[in-house]
């Protein structure tokens, strides 16, 4: 009898002194899966088919397999300069709108099985899958839902067709990471001879709730991408640009695939009940596929900066599309200014002048030391501060012995809890005088800001909305690179 008094009073007072670590998560917040693809930040599309040899963009379905010769194809090329980039998943387009296939599907004729690369005998899918998984690179697949060589697109067949070939991707190549879903659907094609055009009912005619729960079923840990998610939505233009102000939530029946809500899609929906993780897709050049002539229209480095801030610094994943040539490589242009992007972003970021500061705050969670607001300012993102249950506003300040000079600011939330905060400033002490020098509405995974530069030794973060106690993992302020 005693020692159950004992045991409870014990259990009682563990409760009482742990009961300031229980934090109350918002209701919609990331999958494990979803929280590990946003880390990945830079992910890689790889457009390459029987366009990258008839220099088209959308191939009608009618070309020759023939044409698809790649003599130089160097899938290791395609990996390590993703790997060196930074990109920690490559996406390739299995088959793209003109329905020919790099693997030899046991479904159609219309493959490289009856193209000259190794004679036949190729599959790129299994280079590509092999690559990814030898260097570490997660591998995701792209399969066009508009098929313009087939017979039977536009009727219930194609359905099942179009079933067969991802059961065949998602079993035969080992873990795939993300299944991409086109938007663009239907129209004039070749269609087996039929060359016509076909209009589908985008709403209804593929039954996607039946195809996405089959590639679950084949790949368990599987990404979906569409317009409509359910785990990764596009953003709602090919610039690379997500909204200023941008949620990682949002409604799922607010959209659909192939008439997606654009504006919905750049921003969320700060009352969504989903969680879906927004990605920008953009290309390195004009086109998705090589063309010769953009040769010299491949995206300069500083360009691929500014798309990274307005991607990446905006609470979302960047998509960058790299098409191998007619040879089946990086072109020499692409690679140099991918080379430039990445040392230039390693410059900007290498050294976080705010860890250097002393972080105090009048709202905490707790009297532990456990979410203390110098945690922002640790290396670590798995902690983080957090302020009082009942706060939806709290202010930071973060004092420095020396002063700094800096013009790029991050932020990041703590999002295993969910997206809070609402509204930001930051402020600098200039000559004594508080000033503002930026200020923002979402904040996300991550949230970068440019600003001009400023040289101060006191800082203050002020978050002005919040939908549930504010939260922060990591505060950085940099110095940009020259070649920026
Ligand atoms: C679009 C397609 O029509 C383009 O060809 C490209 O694949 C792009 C990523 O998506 O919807």
């Amino acid at each position: 009898m005693k020692k159950t008094f004992y045991i409870t009073l014990l259990g009682l007072l563990y409760l009482a002194c742990n009961k300031n670590d229980i934090i109350v998560k918002n209701e919609v917040v990331p999958a494990p899966r979803q929280l590990h693809y946003q880390e990945m930040e830079l992910i890689g599309f790889i457009h390459f088919t029987i366009n990258t040899f008839t220099d088209k963009e959308w191939g009608f379905g009618d070309e020759s397999p023939a044409l698809f010769n790649p003599r130089e194809l160097d899938v290791e090329q395609w990996v390590i300069t993703a790997k060196e980039t930074g990109i920690k998943e490559l996406i390739l387009t299995a088959k793209h709108h003109d329905g020919f296939c790099l693997w030899p599907s046991q479904y159609t004729e219309h493959s490289i099985k009856n193209s000259p690369y190794k004679n036949g005998q190729g599959d790129i899918i299994k280079e590509f899958t092999d690559a990814c998984q030898k260097h570490g690179i997660a591998a995701g697949l792209y399969l066009s839902p508009w098929d313009r060589n087939h017979a039977d697109y536009g009727k219930p067949e194609y359905i099942t067709y179009y079933r067969n070939q991802m059961t065949e991707l998602l079993t035969n190549y080992g873990p795939i990471s993300e299944f991409w879903v086109d938007g663009a659907n239907g129209g004039t094609g070749y269609y087996g001879g039929a060359n016509e055009e076909r209009i589908i009912d985008r709403k209804t005619y593929y039954d996607w709730d039946s195809t996405f729960q089959l590639a679950k079923k084949l790949q368990p840990d599987i990404l979906i991408f569409s317009d409509a998610g359910p785990d990764i939505h596009w953003i709602g233009n090919e610039h690379g640009f997500a909204g200023e102000t941008f949620w990682s939530t949002f409604h799922l029946d607010s959209v659909f695939i192939g008439t997606p809500n654009t504006a919905y899609l750049n921003t969320g929906d700060p009352q969504g009940t989903s969680w879906v993780v927004g990605q920008c897709d953009v290309s390195i050049r004009p086109g998705w596929f090589y063309h010769k002539n953009e040769n010299t229209l491949v995206k300069s480095p500083q360009h691929l900066v500014d798309i990274y801030y307005k991607s990446v610094g905006r609470n979302a994943i960047l998509l960058l599309n790299i098409p191998p040539d007619q040879r089946g490589l990086f072109h020499e242009n692409d690679i140099q200014n991918l080379r430039e992007f990445r040392s230039i972003l390693d410059e900007t970021f290498q050294t976080n002048l705010a860890t250097a500061g002393k972080a105090s705050t009048g709202s905490l969670k707790s009297r532990t030391t456990k979410f203390i607001p110098d945690l922002i300012l640790d290396k670590d993102n798995a902690t983080f501060w957090i302020a009082k249950d009942s706060a939806r506003s709290a202010e930071i300040d973060i004092m420095f012995e020396n002063s700094i000079y800096f013009d790029r600011i991050s932020l990041q939330e703590p999002i295993t809890y969910g997206q809070r905060i609402a509204k930001f400033i930051i402020l600098a002490d200039i000559n004594g005088e508080w000033r503002e020098i930026c200020r923002g509405t979402t904040v996300g995974y991550k949230r970068l800001l440019r600003i001009d530069p400023v040289t101060t030794s006191r800082v203050k973060i002020q978050i002005l909305e919040a939908n549930n106690a504010p939260a922060l993992s990591s505060f950085g302020l940099y110095k940009s690179s020259e070649k920026e």
